[in-house]
Formats: structure tokens, C-alpha cells, sequence
């Protein structure tokens, strides 16, 4: 039987409801560490750790599913290591799904690297060559055992011509069918990516190559990379209703609220960014009605929590002067407080839209997230 129907077995999605008024839809990924609602937002764990945050916290914020990264993985400690001790879920502790990225769009945001029909050469720390290819990265993800592996692919920097592109995307799906040789484990899904940079014609190229290989879940890559926000929703909007249905759908690395009330709209089922966790350790909080950055003079003798209503254990126990403190003293609390809250509101983001489109009214739930979001500084 093929890796694609024994998978089945391991990993489904269902489309639970489709939003009457607009393209977005609420569904369940069943994996073999569990059931993620849809539409959902993974953070991100690139080392094999959320930053600041233990994983029964984590769990505490009813976090379905992190991210985590074949190339940081691969440096260290090994992916040998961490399939000695059992596995990245075991070694970390994290009982719930992990996806993992491929690492080809780490290697491709360095700046000395050499893409080659075998894969992309880079240089570790200490000088030495590695090669990580569409085998490499595959066999990597399956030592580390995550339960979606993503196919090694060239996210293609911005603005590329028609040529670049073309060459590109030929050479990611010739890396495709080279992912797919080498996936082994039918407990853990392949997701295909999308590329074709800004170019229409390319993008359904790209969707038509994955769908003939017929995967468990299909992405959107190579947005977000500096093509600004008009084109990254016009490449999004072209492209996701137009992929399968019955298949999730994902947007890789996307992306502060605004960004997530698109994608949702134009039918995207899962997504992550660092966004929440880096900008919670920088002081930068969000809010129902903006970004607040906590270190302001303001909030010195605010006695009231982050968010009134945040049932997050940093709103619930501190108040907006204590974290200001604890950022002005340096402490680390207060990263940890700011990425609990932080998550948290990620989280309730995707659970309302979730909600609102089970009602067939995640237009209107947007646009009154959007109004009172971008009421203040932001
Ligand atoms: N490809 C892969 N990982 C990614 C991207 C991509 O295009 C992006 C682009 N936003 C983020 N992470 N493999
Ligand atoms: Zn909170």
C-alpha cells in the first residue's frame, strides 16, 4: 500500500462547519498525540522549547500543537540523540502534537549557503559542511518523530523573476518526490508546500504538482518574506480557496493578528509565527485594543492586570506596574508572564473565530476585532 492511504490510518481531517458568509471554516486534525480544533496557531519551539515557558504551562493554556525545526534540531543536539532518548515528544516532555519545519527555509534565510540539485550546503558553527537535503531533512524529522513533517522545499526570497521562480519551483518538486521516497512512517504526516513567489500561474502550478501526489495537508510558503501585507493577502486569497477541501491547510510563518483574521477568512486551517513568544520577551503585549509595550512610563503605577478580562495566570495574580518592574529590573518573570499572556491571546483569538464560524458570522467577529484592536497605539 502506499505511504498516502497507510497514513490515514494515523492522521485525519474532517471540515466540521463552513462559514455561510465567507471562505473560512472550522474543522479537526486527529493525530497520534491527539485532536487539534481548527482553525488553529502554533507557537513556536524552535530548539525543542517554547522560550520561557515550561511545557505543563503550555498545557495549562490548552496549547494543541508547537512548532518545532529539523535544522536547529539537526545542530543541536542531533537528531540521533533525540531519537536515543525516545523521541522529541519523550525528550522535551510535550505529550501533545508537534509539527516540524524542514529546514529549508532556516538554511535559505542564511547568508552563505550553496543550493544544489542535492539539496543546500551550509557551514555549522565550527566550519563545517553540512548538506541537508530532501533525504536528510525526511530522515531527520522521522528520528525526531514529530507528528507532521513538512517537504524540504526553497522558499524563494522576495521579489524573485519569472525564471528564478520556474527553476525553483521544478527543483522543489523533484525535492518532493524525493521526500516522499524516503518517508517511511505512516504515524507521521508529509504536508507539501506551495511556492511560485508573487507570480498567479505559479502558485496553481505548484498546488496542481502537490495534489497529484495526493499528501495529508498542503501549506502555503514563501509569503511573509518582505513582500508586505497587500500582496502576502492577495497570494493568500488567490490560493487558499483553491486548495483541497478535505486537506489541511496552512500558512507558514504568519503573523500578528491582522494577518490571522485574513488568512481565517480566505479558509486557512493552521499557521504559526513567532510573533507572540519574541515580542512577549521584548516587553511587547497584546490586547484586545492593541500592542501595549510594557515598559512605557505609563504603566508605572498601573494597578489594573494586562487584559481585564484574561483568564491567563499572569492577568489573573499580577498587575500591568509589577510586570513593568520586572521588565525594568531585567528579571525573568517577567518574559515568562509576558509569553504566558501572550499565548493565551493567540489561543482565544483562534477559539473565538472558531466559534464565530460554527454561527456563520466570522465576517462580522473580524470586523469587531479588528475596530477595537487597532483602536489604540499598535
Ligand atoms: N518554507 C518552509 N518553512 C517556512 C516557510 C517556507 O516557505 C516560511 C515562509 N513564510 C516560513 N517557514 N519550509
Ligand atoms: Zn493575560
Amino acid at each position: 500500500m502506499r505511504i498516502q492511504d497507510q497514513v490515514k490510518e494515523h492522521f485525519q481531517f474532517k471540515v466540521v462547519h463552513e462559514d455561510k458568509k465567507s471562505g473560512a471554516r472550522a474543522g479537526v486534525i486527529t493525530t497520534p498525540h491527539g485532536e487539534i480544533p481548527t482553525p488553529v496557531f502554533m507557537p513556536v519551539g524552535t530548539h525543542g522549547a517554547i522560550k520561557a515557558l515550561p511545557p505543563n504551562f503550555l498545557e495549562d493554556l490548552d496549547t494543541k500543537i508547537i512548532l518545532s525545526n529539523t535544522y536547529h534540531l539537526h545542530l543541536s543536539p542531533g537528531s540521533k540523540l533525540v531519537k536515543k532518548a525516545g523521541g522529541l515528544h519523550k525528550f522535551m516532555n510535550w505529550p501533545r502534537p508537534i509539527l516540524t519545519d524542514s529546514g529549508g527555509f532556516q538554511v535559505f534565510s542564511l547568508q552563505r549557503k550553496s543550493i544544489k540539485e542535492e539539496g543546500a550546503e551550509f557551514k555549522d558553527h565550527k566550519g563545517k559542511t553540512i548538506l541537508l537535503s530532501p533525504e536528510t531533512s525526511i530522515e531527520i524529522q522521522q528520528e525526531l518523530g514529530s507528528d507532521i513533517m513538512m517537504a524540504f522545499d526553497e522558499c524563494i526570497p522576495y521579489p524573485a523573476t519569472r525564471e528564478y521562480t520556474k527553476k525553483s519551483i521544478d527543483r522543489t518538486h523533484r525535492w518532493l518526490d524525493r521526500c516522499i521516497e524516503s518517508w517511511t512512517n505512516p504515524k507521521q504526516a508529509l504536508f507539501g508546500i506551495i511556492q511560485g513567489s508573487t507570480y498567479d500561474d505559479y502558485r496553481d502550478e505548484c498546488l496542481d504538482e502537490l495534489v497529484k501526489r495526493d499528501l495529508p495537508g498542503y501549506a502555503i510558503g514563501g509569503v511573509s518574506v518582505g513582500e508586505g501585507p497587500e500582496l502576502m493577502e492577495k497570494i493568500v486569497k488567490y490560493t487558499g480557496p483553491k486548495m483541497p477541501k478535505d486537506k489541511p491547510r496552512y500558512v507558514m510563518g504568519v503573523g500578528n493578528p491582522e494577518d490571522l483574521c485574513m488568512i481565517w477568512e480566505n479558509g486557512i486551517d493552521m499557521s504559526d509565527c513567532i510573533i507572540p513568544t519574541k515580542f512577549a520577551r521584548g516587553g511587547t503585549l497584546f490586547t484586545r485594543r492593541g500592542k501595549i509595550r510594557i515598559r512605557h512610563k505609563n504603566y508605572r503605577r498601573d494597578f489594573f492586570p494586562i487584559e481585564p478580562n484574561c483568564k491567563c495566570y499572569c492577568c489573573q495574580n499580577f498587575t500591568r506596574a509589577y510586570v513593568k518592574h520586572l521588565f525594568d529590573s531585567n528579571e525573568i518573570l517577567g518574559q515568562v508572564l509576558a509569553t504566558m499572556h501572550n499565548i493565551e491571546f493567540y489561543k482565544n483569538m483562534a477559539e473565538e473565530a472558531r466559534e464565530a464560524i460554527l454561527d456563520n458570522r466570522y465576517s462580522q467577529w473580524k470586523e469587531d476585532f479588528l475596530k477595537s484592536y487597532k483602536k489604540d497605539d499598535g
